[in-house]
């Protein structure tokens, strides 16, 4: 394509906002959801409470981030301050409160890599994890619900990847794809680094929020209503960011030698990570540091074959956006 004709196909990208939109509002969930989730948590908080009164409950993940869609199950972390609970005989007992207040399939997974109870409750209808003590997971909900505060445009991008990556099969970590969460992180990134930026780096300005989980310090700037209209100096639309999106991780990622970093709004170096090897089973081929574990590799799951489906589908979602008349139905059709 001329340079001249690639111009042609940008500027003329906004025809698209209209159908983008339209897609984005319908993912969006109802406000009744959230009158039922609520409902469900003081339940789950009464029936917790009476057997552990220390114990705190919290959302966490898309119920909770500002990316969730609708009909999702939901994410809770019990949170108790004690040293020497036994996680597998904590969530036996759990299921066991849980069965006789006619919950149902109620199953604890003690043996899962992160250990939970699964329940549906009949009365809402939504199913439900609990897990123990996962607090980061709670702090790095809150750090992308804090984005989402700050610019609608995150919300609509992510909604429009994520709903892209569902559809297309690349949004399961079992088979070495990448997890919401770290689609959610890319797409901070992404707006971090247009110029003028969208999103600022909150982890790198003076910190209003601070707690120390697990050893890690999580730090940042949480008063993000103070920021005003941050991003908008910035007037790319939507289906200009989505272009932009895929045409970066089709095109323009260099994926041998770097890192996407959320906590720094930069781009690191794969070397000063340490992640240019094979490490047991992380590859790190796509490497998206996590904000607080700064060790992780959301990206780790993927591996040599998946690699190749993950940037066929960048690709694939790029050429859609550059030529196709009506990209938004080409770009969800189900894989
Ligand atoms: P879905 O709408 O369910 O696809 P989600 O935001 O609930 O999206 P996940 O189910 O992937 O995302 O994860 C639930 C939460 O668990 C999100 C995040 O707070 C945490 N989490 C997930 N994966 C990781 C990870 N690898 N490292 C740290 N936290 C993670
Ligand atoms: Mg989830």
């Amino acid at each position: 394509r001329t340079a001249k004709s690639y111009m042609a196909c940008r500027n003329d990208i906004h025809r698209h906002d209209g159908p983008f939109n339209a897609v984005y509002n319908s993912l969006i969930p109802a406000d009744e959801e959230l009158v039922k989730q609520k409902q469900l948590m003081a339940q789950l908080e009464r029936l917790v409470g009476k057997e552990w009164p220390h114990a705190k409950l919290y959302l966490y993940g898309s119920c909770a981030n500002s990316f969730g869609f609708p009909k999702s199950d939901i994410d809770v972390c019990l949170a108790i301050e004690d040293d020497d609970i036994n996680k597998a005989e904590m969530l036996l007992k759990l299921a066991d409160i849980l069965e006789s207040d006619n919950f149902q399939n109620v199953q604890a997974l003690t043996r899962a890599r992160v250990p939970i109870v699964k329940l549906m409750d009949p009365v809402t209808g939504i199913s439900c994890d609990i897990c123990i003590n996962n607090v980061l997971a709670v702090v790095n909900t809150k750090l992308l619900r804090d984005y989402s505060r700050i610019d609608v445009r995150l919300r609509q991008l992510a909604f429009i990847v994520k709903h892209w990556a569902k559809s297309r099969r690349v949004n399961e970590t079992y088979q070495g794809t990448l997890s919401s969460y770290a689609y959610v992180l890319m797409c901070i990134h992404f707006l971090q680094l247009r110029r003028p930026p969208i999103l600022p780096c909150l982890q790198e300005m003076e910190p209003t929020y601070a707690v120390r989980v697990d050893n890690i310090k999580c730090a940042y700037f949480d008063k993000v209503e103070r920021l005003g209209n941050f991003g908008s100096n910035n007037r790319e639309t939507i289906a200009e960011l989505v272009w932009g999106f895929f045409n970066y991780w089709a095109y323009g990622h260099d994926y041998a030698n770097t890192v996407v970093s959320v906590r720094t709004g930069s781009i690191l170096g794969k070397r000063e990570k340490n992640w240019t090897r094979r490490v047991g089973n992380d590859r790190h081929l796509i490497c998206i540091e996590d904000p607080f574990e700064t060790s992780h590799d959301l990206g780790r799951v993927v591996d040599k074959f998946s690699i190749r489906v993950l940037r066929e589908e960048f690709e694939r979602a790029a050429k859609i956006m550059h030529q196709d008349p009506n990209p938004c139905a080409k770009l969800f059709e189900p894989y």
